[in-house]
């Protein structure tokens, strides 16, 4: 799934833009990571891609609901847009 937060242009539009996911009630293991100015989060039931994120205005939050769950974002991920994560 693709989440591209760029206006018609092609740049960041500067608005805040939400994107929410949701994990499952079973363990998950997500991992938000940056690839080529993209923010990706693996392990949910999909992966999805985020880009033309504001590092500023938009926001990514990772809910892994109910089980025993690990969510971890790198560095890279963290520059891109706002996170937020619970696990
Ligand atoms: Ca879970």
């Amino acid at each position: 799934m693709d989440a591209d937060l760029a206006d018609a242009l092609g740049t960041a539009d500067g608005t805040g833009d939400d994107v929410v996911l949701f994990g499952t009630t079973s363990d998950d293991v997500v991992s938000v990571s940056a690839e080529g100015g993209a923010v990706v989060a693996d392990g949910l039931p999909a992966t999805v891609r985020v880009s033309a994120a504001d590092p500023t205005l938009d926001r990514l939050t990772v809910y892994a609901l109910r089980g025993d769950d690990t969510v971890t974002a790198s560095a890279e991920a963290a520059a891109l847009v706002q996170l937020s994560l619970f696990s």
